[in-house]
Protein backbone atom coordinates (compact mmCIF):
# COMPACT_ATOMS: atom_id res chain seq x y z
CA UNK A 1 0.00 0.00 0.00
CA UNK A 2 1.44 3.55 -0.88
CA UNK A 3 2.22 6.03 2.13
CA UNK A 4 1.86 9.57 1.86
CA UNK A 5 5.20 10.41 2.91
CA UNK A 6 6.43 7.62 -0.02
CA UNK A 7 9.24 8.91 -1.80
CA UNK A 8 10.75 11.38 1.04
CA UNK A 9 14.38 10.76 2.10
CA UNK A 10 15.21 11.53 5.50
CA UNK A 11 19.00 11.42 6.84
CA UNK A 12 18.35 10.50 10.62
CA UNK A 13 21.23 12.11 12.34
CA UNK A 14 19.39 11.41 15.60
CA UNK A 15 20.33 9.42 19.09
CA UNK A 16 18.47 8.52 22.16
CA UNK A 17 14.96 9.28 22.37
CA UNK A 18 13.64 13.16 21.24
CA UNK A 19 14.92 12.99 17.57
CA UNK A 20 14.34 9.13 16.84
CA UNK A 21 10.75 9.15 18.15
CA UNK A 22 10.15 12.00 15.14
CA UNK A 23 12.14 10.23 12.71
CA UNK A 24 10.25 6.71 13.45
CA UNK A 25 7.03 8.23 13.17
CA UNK A 26 8.06 9.61 9.78
CA UNK A 27 9.38 5.88 8.47
CA UNK A 28 5.86 4.74 9.51
CA UNK A 29 4.14 7.36 7.90
CA UNK A 30 6.13 6.18 4.05
CA UNK A 31 9.48 8.43 4.44
CA UNK A 32 12.94 6.59 3.53
CA UNK A 33 14.51 7.20 7.09
CA UNK A 34 18.21 6.67 6.78
CA UNK A 35 20.06 6.28 10.33
CA UNK A 36 23.25 7.76 10.32
CA UNK A 37 25.43 6.07 13.14
CA UNK A 38 29.11 6.35 14.25
CA UNK A 39 30.72 2.95 13.05
CA UNK A 40 31.24 0.27 16.01
CA UNK A 41 28.74 1.75 18.44
CA UNK A 42 26.30 3.47 17.13
CA UNK A 43 23.22 5.19 18.50
CA UNK A 44 23.93 4.88 22.63
CA UNK A 45 20.21 3.38 23.28
CA UNK A 46 21.58 -0.09 21.33
CA UNK A 47 23.82 -1.09 24.64
CA UNK A 48 21.37 0.79 26.98
CA UNK A 49 19.87 -1.22 29.75
CA UNK A 50 20.39 -4.19 27.72
CA UNK A 51 18.08 -7.24 29.10
CA UNK A 52 19.85 -9.73 26.18
CA UNK A 53 23.19 -9.87 26.16
CA UNK A 54 24.92 -8.82 22.91
CA UNK A 55 21.52 -7.72 21.57
CA UNK A 56 20.31 -4.46 20.73
CA UNK A 57 18.75 -3.29 24.00
CA UNK A 58 14.28 -2.38 23.80
CA UNK A 59 15.43 0.81 24.28
CA UNK A 60 17.06 1.39 20.76
CA UNK A 61 14.09 -1.25 19.13
CA UNK A 62 11.43 0.28 20.30
CA UNK A 63 12.63 3.83 18.48
CA UNK A 64 14.19 2.84 15.20
CA UNK A 65 11.53 0.79 13.82
CA UNK A 66 11.02 0.99 10.02
CA UNK A 67 14.80 2.62 9.37
CA UNK A 68 17.61 2.05 7.53
CA UNK A 69 21.33 2.20 9.22
CA UNK A 70 24.26 3.76 7.79
CA UNK A 71 27.41 3.10 9.92
CA UNK A 72 29.61 6.25 8.46
CA UNK A 73 32.18 8.66 10.47
CA UNK A 74 31.17 11.82 9.80
CA UNK A 75 34.35 13.31 10.85
CA UNK A 76 36.63 11.75 8.63
CA UNK A 77 36.98 13.70 5.17
CA UNK A 78 35.90 10.47 3.22
CA UNK A 79 32.69 10.36 5.32
CA UNK A 80 32.07 13.76 5.02
CA UNK A 81 31.98 13.42 1.19
CA UNK A 82 29.31 10.51 1.73
CA UNK A 83 27.33 12.67 3.62
CA UNK A 84 27.43 15.38 1.42
CA UNK A 85 26.06 12.94 -1.18
CA UNK A 86 23.48 11.81 0.56
CA UNK A 87 22.75 15.66 1.41
CA UNK A 88 21.91 16.27 -2.21
CA UNK A 89 19.60 13.65 -2.83
CA UNK A 90 17.61 14.27 0.37
CA UNK A 91 14.62 16.02 1.53
CA UNK A 92 14.90 16.48 5.30
CA UNK A 93 18.14 16.07 7.86
CA UNK A 94 17.02 15.83 11.50
CA UNK A 95 19.19 15.98 14.18
CA UNK A 96 19.43 16.27 18.15
CA UNK A 97 23.00 16.49 19.06
CA UNK A 98 24.04 19.03 21.54
CA UNK A 99 24.68 22.58 21.07
CA UNK A 100 26.86 23.10 18.28
CA UNK A 101 27.80 19.47 17.01
CA UNK A 102 26.81 20.13 13.73
CA UNK A 103 28.60 22.78 13.25
CA UNK A 104 31.84 21.50 14.53
CA UNK A 105 31.37 18.89 12.38
CA UNK A 106 31.41 21.05 9.21
CA UNK A 107 27.26 21.26 8.79
CA UNK A 108 26.24 24.03 9.71
CA UNK A 109 22.71 25.51 8.65
CA UNK A 110 24.57 27.48 5.98
CA UNK A 111 26.64 25.13 4.39
CA UNK A 112 23.98 22.13 4.58
CA UNK A 113 21.57 24.97 2.26
CA UNK A 114 24.51 25.65 0.58
CA UNK A 115 24.64 21.64 -0.90
CA UNK A 116 20.61 21.49 -1.09
CA UNK A 117 18.76 24.72 -0.90
CA UNK A 118 15.89 22.00 -1.13
CA UNK A 119 16.32 20.43 2.78
CA UNK A 120 14.92 20.91 5.46
CA UNK A 121 16.70 20.68 8.56
CA UNK A 122 14.88 19.91 11.65
CA UNK A 123 16.99 20.21 15.38
CA UNK A 124 16.18 19.50 18.88
CA UNK A 125 18.11 21.06 21.34
CA UNK A 126 17.57 21.72 25.18
CA UNK A 127 16.88 25.41 24.56
CA UNK A 128 16.10 27.25 22.27
CA UNK A 129 18.76 29.21 20.27
CA UNK A 130 19.27 32.76 22.03
CA UNK A 131 18.14 31.12 24.84
CA UNK A 132 20.48 32.40 28.12
CA UNK A 133 20.86 28.52 28.79
CA UNK A 134 21.67 27.60 24.90
CA UNK A 135 24.94 26.08 25.33
CA UNK A 136 23.57 23.50 27.84
CA UNK A 137 22.84 19.63 26.96
CA UNK A 138 19.98 18.45 28.10
CA UNK A 139 17.98 14.93 28.80
CA UNK A 140 14.09 14.04 29.93
CA UNK A 141 13.89 15.07 33.55
CA UNK A 142 16.28 18.31 33.00
CA UNK A 143 13.92 19.28 30.46
CA UNK A 144 10.43 18.73 32.60
CA UNK A 145 12.00 20.88 34.98
CA UNK A 146 13.03 23.90 32.73
CA UNK A 147 9.68 23.54 30.87
CA UNK A 148 7.42 24.09 33.67
CA UNK A 149 6.06 20.56 34.92
CA UNK A 150 8.37 19.51 37.61
CA UNK A 151 7.13 22.46 39.76
CA UNK A 152 3.93 22.08 39.06
CA UNK A 153 3.66 17.87 39.28
CA UNK A 154 3.65 16.04 42.67
CA UNK A 155 2.11 16.62 45.85
CA UNK A 156 2.47 20.13 48.25
CA UNK A 157 4.04 18.36 50.76
CA UNK A 158 6.98 16.83 48.35
CA UNK A 159 9.13 17.90 45.86
CA UNK A 160 9.55 18.71 42.09
CA UNK A 161 8.07 15.37 40.71
CA UNK A 162 8.92 14.06 37.41
CA UNK A 163 6.11 12.19 34.82
CA UNK A 164 6.60 9.15 33.86
CA UNK A 165 5.55 10.17 30.61
CA UNK A 166 8.43 11.79 27.89
CA UNK A 167 7.45 15.53 28.46
CA UNK A 168 10.80 16.00 27.06
CA UNK A 169 11.93 13.52 24.72
CA UNK A 170 8.99 11.59 22.60
CA UNK A 171 6.84 14.86 22.81
CA UNK A 172 9.39 17.05 21.45
CA UNK A 173 9.90 14.44 18.87
CA UNK A 174 6.47 14.90 17.95
CA UNK A 175 6.50 18.48 17.80
CA UNK A 176 10.16 18.64 15.48
CA UNK A 177 7.34 15.92 13.10
CA UNK A 178 4.99 18.67 13.05
CA UNK A 179 7.71 21.37 12.25
CA UNK A 180 8.86 19.11 9.33
CA UNK A 181 5.94 17.85 7.81
CA UNK A 182 4.58 21.62 7.72
CA UNK A 183 8.37 22.80 6.16
CA UNK A 184 7.88 20.17 3.52
CA UNK A 185 4.20 21.40 2.37
CA UNK A 186 6.07 25.17 2.40
CA UNK A 187 8.51 23.49 0.20
CA UNK A 188 5.65 22.32 -2.02
CA UNK A 189 4.88 26.22 -2.33
CA UNK A 190 8.04 28.03 -2.39
CA UNK A 191 10.31 25.40 -3.69
CA UNK A 192 12.76 26.24 -0.62
CA UNK A 193 13.62 24.19 2.36
CA UNK A 194 14.55 25.89 6.19
CA UNK A 195 15.51 25.53 9.38
CA UNK A 196 13.35 24.10 12.09
CA UNK A 197 13.95 24.05 15.41
CA UNK A 198 12.62 22.70 18.70
CA UNK A 199 13.55 22.78 22.06
CA UNK A 200 12.90 20.28 24.85
CA UNK A 201 11.84 23.42 27.57
CA UNK A 202 9.30 24.84 24.51
CA UNK A 203 8.05 21.15 24.00
CA UNK A 204 7.07 20.74 27.39
CA UNK A 205 6.06 24.44 28.18
CA UNK A 206 3.84 23.80 25.20
CA UNK A 207 1.84 20.93 27.29
CA UNK A 208 2.03 22.88 30.85
CA UNK A 209 0.11 26.16 29.24
CA UNK A 210 -3.03 25.29 31.53
CA UNK A 211 -0.31 26.02 34.81
CA UNK A 212 0.23 29.40 33.18
CA UNK A 213 -2.90 30.08 32.76
CA UNK A 214 -3.55 29.26 36.67
CA UNK A 215 -0.24 31.25 37.63
CA UNK A 216 -1.75 34.37 36.01
CA UNK A 217 -4.98 33.79 37.61
CA UNK A 218 -2.96 33.36 40.83
CA UNK A 219 -1.54 37.10 40.26
CA UNK A 220 -5.02 38.23 40.35
CA UNK A 221 -7.11 36.84 42.72
CA UNK A 222 -4.89 34.98 45.14
CA UNK A 223 -6.37 31.53 44.99
CA UNK A 224 -6.88 28.89 42.62
CA UNK A 225 -10.20 27.53 43.75
CA UNK A 226 -10.04 23.81 41.38
CA UNK A 227 -6.86 22.85 44.05
CA UNK A 228 -7.00 21.08 46.83
CA UNK A 229 -5.38 23.93 49.26
CA UNK A 230 -9.01 26.00 48.44
CA UNK A 231 -10.47 26.46 50.60
CA UNK A 232 -8.10 25.81 53.76
CA UNK A 233 -4.73 25.70 52.57
CA UNK A 234 -2.40 28.45 51.66
CA UNK A 235 -1.15 29.74 48.50
CA UNK A 236 2.47 31.51 48.07
CA UNK A 237 2.49 33.83 44.69
CA UNK A 238 3.84 30.22 42.55
CA UNK A 239 1.34 27.81 41.30
CA UNK A 240 1.17 25.00 43.48
CA UNK A 241 1.06 21.22 43.35
CA UNK A 242 -1.85 19.85 43.38
CA UNK A 243 -1.20 15.72 44.07
CA UNK A 244 -4.45 14.47 41.62
CA UNK A 245 -6.45 17.08 41.18
CA UNK A 246 -8.27 17.95 38.02
CA UNK A 247 -6.78 20.33 35.79
CA UNK A 248 -9.49 21.75 33.47
CA UNK A 249 -11.55 23.11 36.16
CA UNK A 250 -13.27 19.31 36.52
CA UNK A 251 -12.47 18.50 40.43
CA UNK A 252 -10.98 14.63 40.17
CA UNK A 253 -8.94 12.09 42.28
CA UNK A 254 -7.41 9.28 42.35
CA UNK A 255 -9.94 6.95 44.32
CA UNK A 256 -9.04 3.22 46.23
CA UNK A 257 -11.16 0.66 44.74
CA UNK A 258 -11.38 -2.99 46.29
CA UNK A 259 -7.57 -4.40 46.78
CA UNK A 260 -6.35 -1.22 47.18
CA UNK A 261 -4.38 -2.81 50.52
CA UNK A 262 -2.09 -5.19 48.61
CA UNK A 263 -2.17 -4.22 44.84
CA UNK A 264 -0.82 -0.90 44.45
CA UNK A 265 -2.91 -0.27 41.54
CA UNK A 266 -5.81 -0.99 42.69
CA UNK A 267 -7.61 2.54 41.65
CA UNK A 268 -9.75 4.61 39.36
CA UNK A 269 -9.84 8.57 37.90
CA UNK A 270 -13.03 9.88 38.96
CA UNK A 271 -14.06 12.98 37.82
CA UNK A 272 -17.16 15.34 39.26
CA UNK A 273 -17.95 17.03 36.24
CA UNK A 274 -20.33 19.61 37.02
CA UNK A 275 -23.23 19.46 34.85
CA UNK A 276 -23.36 15.65 35.69
CA UNK A 277 -23.80 16.09 39.60
CA UNK A 278 -26.98 14.25 39.09
CA UNK A 279 -25.71 11.07 37.43
CA UNK A 280 -23.03 10.80 40.35
CA UNK A 281 -25.49 10.98 43.01
CA UNK A 282 -27.43 7.91 41.40
CA UNK A 283 -24.34 6.03 40.66
CA UNK A 284 -23.14 6.40 43.78
CA UNK A 285 -26.13 5.90 45.37
CA UNK A 286 -26.44 9.28 47.13
CA UNK A 287 -29.55 10.91 45.63
CA UNK A 288 -30.49 13.39 48.35
CA UNK A 289 -27.38 15.07 47.39
CA UNK A 290 -29.33 16.01 44.30
CA UNK A 291 -31.17 18.91 45.92
CA UNK A 292 -29.27 19.52 49.13
CA UNK A 293 -27.97 22.88 49.15
CA UNK A 294 -24.63 21.55 50.26
CA UNK A 295 -24.06 19.92 47.50
CA UNK A 296 -25.98 21.18 44.61
CA UNK A 297 -23.48 23.54 42.94
CA UNK A 298 -19.46 23.17 41.91
CA UNK A 299 -19.22 26.18 44.52
CA UNK A 300 -21.31 24.56 47.30
CA UNK A 301 -18.83 21.00 46.96
CA UNK A 302 -15.39 22.45 46.29
CA UNK A 303 -15.09 22.90 50.27
CA UNK A 304 -15.62 19.40 51.54
CA UNK A 305 -14.88 17.94 48.10
CA UNK A 306 -12.52 15.45 49.57
CA UNK A 307 -15.35 14.24 52.24
CA UNK A 308 -17.49 13.75 48.68
CA UNK A 309 -14.62 11.52 47.57
CA UNK A 310 -14.35 9.66 50.77
CA UNK A 311 -17.75 9.08 49.81
CA UNK A 312 -17.36 7.59 46.82
CA UNK A 313 -13.91 5.82 48.11
CA UNK A 314 -16.87 3.83 50.54
CA UNK A 315 -18.95 3.04 47.44
CA UNK A 316 -16.33 1.37 45.33
CA UNK A 317 -15.04 -0.86 48.62
CA UNK A 318 -16.88 -3.96 47.39
CA UNK A 319 -15.56 -2.96 43.63
CA UNK A 320 -12.68 -3.67 41.55
CA UNK A 321 -11.63 -0.79 39.39
CA UNK A 322 -12.67 -2.41 36.37
CA UNK A 323 -16.38 -3.41 37.90
CA UNK A 324 -16.35 0.60 39.16
CA UNK A 325 -15.99 1.60 35.50
CA UNK A 326 -18.54 -0.61 34.16
CA UNK A 327 -20.88 0.86 36.40
CA UNK A 328 -20.08 4.50 36.43
CA UNK A 329 -19.69 4.22 32.29
CA UNK A 330 -23.82 3.69 32.21
CA UNK A 331 -23.85 7.00 34.13
CA UNK A 332 -21.42 8.91 31.34
CA UNK A 333 -19.20 9.49 34.24
CA UNK A 334 -15.57 10.32 32.57
CA UNK A 335 -13.36 7.64 34.84
CA UNK A 336 -10.73 5.18 33.81
CA UNK A 337 -8.91 2.39 36.02
CA UNK A 338 -5.69 3.30 36.95
CA UNK A 339 -3.94 1.35 34.29
CA UNK A 340 -0.70 -0.98 34.25
CA UNK A 341 1.77 -1.50 31.85
CA UNK A 342 1.20 -5.31 32.29
CA UNK A 343 -2.57 -4.95 32.02
CA UNK A 344 -1.74 -2.30 28.95
CA UNK A 345 0.70 -4.89 27.07
CA UNK A 346 -2.21 -7.56 27.29
CA UNK A 347 -5.18 -4.77 26.56
CA UNK A 348 -6.95 -6.97 23.59
CA UNK A 349 -8.07 -3.38 22.66
CA UNK A 350 -4.90 -2.01 22.07
CA UNK A 351 -3.42 -5.36 20.10
CA UNK A 352 -6.65 -4.84 17.65
CA UNK A 353 -5.83 -1.25 16.78
CA UNK A 354 -2.16 -1.88 16.54
CA UNK A 355 -1.69 0.96 19.05
CA UNK A 356 0.79 -1.98 20.99
CA UNK A 357 2.27 -4.01 18.10
CA UNK A 358 4.28 -7.15 18.46
CA UNK A 359 7.32 -6.71 16.04
CA UNK A 360 9.57 -9.17 14.40
CA UNK A 361 13.45 -8.41 15.14
CA UNK A 362 16.95 -10.76 13.72
CA UNK A 363 18.45 -10.95 16.77
CA UNK A 364 16.00 -10.99 19.68
CA UNK A 365 12.61 -12.68 18.06
CA UNK A 366 9.54 -10.58 18.69
CA UNK A 367 9.02 -8.14 21.42
CA UNK A 368 6.15 -5.58 21.66
CA UNK A 369 6.54 -1.75 21.08
CA UNK A 370 3.95 1.37 20.77
CA UNK A 371 2.85 1.51 17.53
CA UNK A 372 1.20 4.12 15.74
CA UNK A 373 -1.37 6.69 18.35
CA UNK A 374 -2.48 8.28 15.08
CA UNK A 375 -5.26 6.36 12.87
CA UNK A 376 -5.89 7.05 9.60
CA UNK A 377 -8.81 5.87 7.03
CA UNK A 378 -6.46 4.93 4.12
CA UNK A 379 -3.64 3.74 5.81
CA UNK A 380 -2.53 1.37 8.54
CA UNK A 381 1.03 1.73 9.20
CA UNK A 382 2.60 -1.44 9.56
CA UNK A 383 5.71 -1.34 12.01
CA UNK A 384 8.78 -3.69 10.88
CA UNK A 385 11.55 -3.93 13.47
CA UNK A 386 14.30 -2.01 13.85
CA UNK A 387 17.85 -2.47 11.88
CA UNK A 388 20.98 -4.15 13.25
CA UNK A 389 23.91 -1.28 13.13
CA UNK A 390 25.06 -0.58 9.97
CA UNK A 391 22.95 -3.38 8.41
CA UNK A 392 22.50 -0.68 5.33
CA UNK A 393 25.32 0.74 4.67
CA UNK A 394 26.12 -1.22 1.83
CA UNK A 395 22.79 -0.79 0.44
CA UNK A 396 22.96 3.21 0.89
CA UNK A 397 26.47 3.60 -0.46
CA UNK A 398 25.57 1.26 -3.70
CA UNK A 399 22.42 3.80 -4.12
CA UNK A 400 24.84 6.58 -4.04
CA UNK A 401 26.84 5.44 -6.58
CA UNK A 402 29.89 4.05 -4.64
CA UNK A 403 31.26 0.65 -6.35
CA UNK A 404 31.96 -2.73 -4.78
CA UNK A 405 36.17 -1.95 -4.09
CA UNK A 406 35.14 1.79 -2.88
CA UNK A 407 33.22 0.41 -0.63
CA UNK A 408 35.84 -1.79 0.87
CA UNK A 409 38.46 0.91 1.14
CA UNK A 410 36.06 2.95 3.08
CA UNK A 411 35.29 0.07 5.23
CA UNK A 412 39.13 -0.62 5.63
CA UNK A 413 39.73 2.97 6.61
CA UNK A 414 36.84 2.29 9.43
CA UNK A 415 34.72 5.34 7.91
CA UNK A 416 31.71 2.92 7.39
N1 LIG B 1 30.55 10.17 13.25
C1 LIG B 1 31.41 10.92 13.94
N2 LIG B 1 31.07 11.65 15.00
C2 LIG B 1 29.79 11.61 15.38
C3 LIG B 1 28.81 10.87 14.70
C4 LIG B 1 29.24 10.12 13.57
N3 LIG B 1 28.39 9.38 12.88
N4 LIG B 1 27.63 11.04 15.30
C5 LIG B 1 27.85 11.87 16.33
N5 LIG B 1 29.14 12.23 16.38
C6 LIG B 1 29.80 13.13 17.33
C7 LIG B 1 29.30 14.54 17.23
O1 LIG B 1 29.91 15.22 16.16
C8 LIG B 1 29.68 15.06 18.58
O2 LIG B 1 31.07 15.36 18.62
P1 LIG B 1 31.72 16.70 19.27
O3 LIG B 1 30.99 16.95 20.54
O4 LIG B 1 33.15 16.31 19.45
O5 LIG B 1 31.54 17.80 18.33
C9 LIG B 1 29.42 13.84 19.45
O6 LIG B 1 29.48 12.70 18.62
C10 LIG B 1 28.00 13.79 20.01
O7 LIG B 1 27.88 14.73 20.89
P2 LIG B 1 26.52 14.95 21.72
O8 LIG B 1 26.73 16.21 22.48
O9 LIG B 1 25.33 14.94 20.87
O10 LIG B 1 26.45 13.64 22.63
P3 LIG B 1 26.44 13.49 24.20
O11 LIG B 1 26.30 12.03 24.45
O12 LIG B 1 27.57 14.19 24.85
O13 LIG B 1 25.10 14.23 24.66
C11 LIG B 1 22.75 14.66 24.65
C12 LIG B 1 23.85 13.62 24.51
C13 LIG B 1 21.41 13.99 24.37
C14 LIG B 1 22.74 15.25 26.06
C15 LIG B 1 23.01 15.80 23.61
O14 LIG B 1 23.10 15.21 22.34
C16 LIG B 1 21.94 16.86 23.59
O15 LIG B 1 21.86 17.73 24.47
N6 LIG B 1 21.09 16.85 22.54
C17 LIG B 1 20.10 17.85 22.32
C18 LIG B 1 18.95 17.68 23.24
C19 LIG B 1 18.34 16.30 23.12
O16 LIG B 1 17.92 15.88 22.07
N7 LIG B 1 18.22 15.64 24.24
C20 LIG B 1 17.36 14.50 24.33
C21 LIG B 1 18.01 13.25 24.21
S1 LIG B 1 16.82 12.03 24.59
O17 LIG B 1 16.85 11.98 26.24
Amino acid sequence: MSKPLDGIKIIDFTHVQAGPACTQMLAWFGADVIKVERPGSGDVTRSQLRDIPGVDALYFTMLNSNKRSLTLDTKKPEGKEVLEKLIRESDVLVENFGPGALDRMGFSWERLNELNPKMIVASVKGFSDGHHYDDLKVYENVAQCAGGAASTTGFWDGPPTISAAALGDSNTGMHLAIGILTALIGRDKTGKGQKVAVSMQDSVLNLCRVKLRDQQRLDRVGYLEEYPQYPHGEFSDVVPRGGNAGGGGQPGWVLKCKGWETDPNAYIYFTVQGHAWEPICRAIGRPEWIEDPAYKTAEARQPHIFEIFKTIEEWLADKTKFEAVDVLRKFDIPCSPVLTMKELANDPSLRASGTIAEVQHKERGSYLTVGSPIKFSDMKPEITGSPLLGEHTEEVLAGLGYNRSQIDNLRESKVV
